[in-house]
């Protein structure tokens, strides 16, 4: 079976580490969201593509989500003792070493879904994990504080601010010209089901449907999705500061309405979120808390149940 999966940051790895128990003799194939990527001090950060290959590949801090495990910052507090900005941004000395082999081979003119290629190598996340786009499309927020209107990257909003200022507009700068990075439209066509699992709805499912072509793309396909929201509210991080500023509900009815049903066909929720639906689309409920790799796999199976 080929499965393929969007994905963001934690929600979205730890969905897929109980996916591969689900079902390990599926073939699976990530495509990643990339607005959440930042250059800093020169290099070039990918967290999301991070944190997949990370959790995926054992390297993953468990307890933060995101980052390495076992991580030092020396390197961080010797740019600090420069007086270095922006330090609002922590970036690990292990996790370091992944940012300077990515920003040289970009440097040196490979596309990033190459130099992902390059470093999954050494971490053997057991899924084929493709970048959304090569091109540089990025997430910026617009807000509105003492100091006027204006865009900050998202990392600075999610970052440094905490999502605490209202955004007015999340947008992706550079979308309209950006293409799918090679691979993301056949993996699509090759898919016997795709999955959206529980990540960010906005920042990072939203952004790979906003790369042209990949939305028609899925729109051929059983696509079935794992709400991210249960009981009205995000499980971890602040998914509904990103809701709230496209207008939409924080709840696991509202989301699926924003997905809709030329999307989606089936949508898990969890136990108490009863009354969801939306005409076309099957809606199962299931316990859809990402506990432990075994209740992550009972997720996994109950997504691809649905998907028939
Ligand atoms: P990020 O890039 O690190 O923000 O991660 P994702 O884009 O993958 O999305 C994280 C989202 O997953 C959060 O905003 C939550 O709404 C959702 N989430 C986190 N943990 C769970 C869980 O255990 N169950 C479900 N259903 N959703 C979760
Ligand atoms: N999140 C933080 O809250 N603070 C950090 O200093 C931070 C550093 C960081 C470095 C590398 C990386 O891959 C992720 C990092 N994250 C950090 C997480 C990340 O910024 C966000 O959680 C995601 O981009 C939002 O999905
Ligand atoms: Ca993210
Ligand atoms: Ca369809």
């Amino acid at each position: 079976m080929r499965i393929l999966s969007l994905a963001g940051g934690i929600g979205g790895a730890r969905f897929l580490r109980g996916l591969q128990a689900a079902a390990p003799e599926a073939e699976i194939t990530v495509i990643g969201n990339t607005g959440d990527d930042i250059t800093l001090f020169g290099l070039r950060v990918c967290p999301d593509l991070d944190t997949v290959m990370y959790t995926l590949g054992g390297g993953i801090d468990e307890e933060q989500g995101w980052g390495r495990a076992d991580e030092h910052h020396v390197v961080k507090a010797e740019l600090a003792a420069y007086g270095m900005e922006p330090q609002w941004f922590g970036l690990g000395d292990r996790d370091i070493a992944t940012h300077i082999v990515r920003t040289q081979m970009l440097n040196a003119g490979y596309p990033l879904s190459a130099v992902t290629e390059a470093l999954c190598d050494r971490w053997k996340p057991g899924v084929r994990l493709i970048p959304m786009t090569d091109d540089r499309a990025e997430t910026h927020v617009i807000v509105e504080d003492e100091q006027g209107r204006r865009a900050i990257h998202f990392q600075e909003w999610w970052v440094r601010l905490r999502a605490s200022v209202p955004a007015r507009q999340i947008v992706l700068v550079g979308a309209e010209d950006a293409k799918p990075a090679p691979g993301v439209l056949e993996a699509i066509e090759r898919a016997d089901v795709v999955i959206l699992p529980p990540s960010n709805p906005v920042v990072s499912i939203g952004t790979i449907l906003q790369i042209p072509g990949i939305r028609e793309a899925l729109s051929a396909k059983t696509v079935v999705g794992v709400s991210p929201i249960i009981g009205g509210a995000p499980v971890r991080g602040m998914a509904d500061a990103c809701l709230t500023a496209i207008g939409v509900e924080t709840s696991a009815q509202a989301v699926l309405e924003l997905y809709g049903s030329r999307l989606v066909s089936g949508w898990l929720v969890a136990e108490q979120d009863t009354g969801v639906a939306l005409e076309g689309v099957r809606v199962v409920a299931r316990p859809l808390l990402m506990t432990d790799v075994e209740a992550t796999a009972g997720i996994a199976r109950a997504a691809l149940e649905l998907a028939g």
